[in-house]
């Protein structure tokens, strides 16, 4: 039986991309009784039935498996943000990154909109969250500049753009992957709010990779959080880890911590320390109010 790559979801009805050609498949009974649901991004056996209609018959281990959007076995999530219409915004842009470090993606950041941006501005991002460890592309999707560096971080992996409304992401997929044709502005706004679109996934071609078509993340709090998780989603604290006086530091209020140390030197950015002190604060109240 061949296998392919689920690349849309409808309700119950599936895309699956094998071999250059596109298979509508609807999933085994026996899927229902058993639990099982088919996500977009799932590779499958399909049986083939009629000329382009088939049959799904087994979904392969996931490696990965995204809620929101519920896309399968994805490798990545490229945040998008700018510092200009929305305005600066590193609070939710690292709610963004512990989200996507939690699911075990690789993480790369895309700055949107350097047309509005000074030199100075964009460098001083760049350096900010390298710093962090994280890769930055500057883009301008109005004036296309660096989409191929964009295209070329997406090829071969599947990918979800996360980021807050209006930065850019979709005029950023349109250019990535010409006739995707995907609303964008006020536009997309009211589309969202009326209908919930979010159990139509679909992943969009591009290099021999794909990327979803639905913004990853669109619910941000971190509920579900473990405190002691939180520091280990902070890329730059990995080299402080076990430095601590004691043992299950949470590098909040403890002495002889080496990641507040690392602050006060300046080796790590304390905005960035404060974001995760807010993150666990939020944590540590969402836990209280689990029992
Ligand atoms: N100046 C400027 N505006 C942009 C750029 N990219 C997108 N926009 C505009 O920003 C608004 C929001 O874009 P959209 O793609 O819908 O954002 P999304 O909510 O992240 O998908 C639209 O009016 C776009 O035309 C850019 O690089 N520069
Ligand atoms: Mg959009
Ligand atoms: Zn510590």
């Amino acid at each position: 039986m061949p296998t392919g790559r689920v690349i849309a979801s409808h309700s119950n009805l599936y895309e699956v991309q094998a071999e250059g050609a596109v298979y509508r498949c609807r999933p085994r009974g026996r899927f229902k009784l058993e639990g099982a649901r088919v996500l977009a991004g799932d590779l499958v056996t399909f049986r083939e039935t009629d000329a382009g209609e088939g049959y799904i018959e087994a979904i392969e281990p996931r490696r990965t498996e995204l809620k929101r959007p519920p896309v399968a076995n994805v490798d990545q999530a490229v945040v998008v943000f700018t510092l200009r219409q929305p305005a600066r915004n590193y609070p939710l842009v690292d709610r963004f990154l512990v989200l996507a470090e939690s699911q075990g993606l690789a993480v790369t950041l895309c700055l949107n909109k350097c047309d509005l941006l000074s030199e100075e501005e964009v460098a001083e991002a760049v350096r900010h969250y390298g710093r962090a460890g994280y890769a930055v592309i500057p883009t301008s999707a109005k004036r296309s500049m660096n989409i191929d560096v964009l295209r070329q971080a997406l090829a071969g992996k599947v990918t979800v753009l996360a980021g807050q409304s209006g930065v850019g992401k979709s005029t950023l997929l349109n250019q990535v992957v010409p006739g995707a044709e995907l609303v964008t502005g006020e536009l997309s706004r009211k589309v969202q709010r009326g209908i919930h679109t979010t159990r139509h996934v679909r992943l969009l071609a591009t290099g021999g990779g794909l990327v979803a078509d639905t913004p990853g993340f669109t619910h941000v709090e971190l509920d579900d959080m473990p405190l002691r998780d939180l520091a280990g989603y902070f890329p730059e604290f990995h080299k402080y880890e076990g430095k601590c006086r004691f043992a299950g530091c949470l590098h909040d209020q403890e002495p002889d911590c080496a990641v507040k140390e690392a602050v006060a030197a300046g080796a790590i950015d304390p905005e960035r320390h404060q974001h995760y002190l807010d993150f666990l604060a939020e944590a540590r109240e969402a836990e209280k109010h689990r029992f």
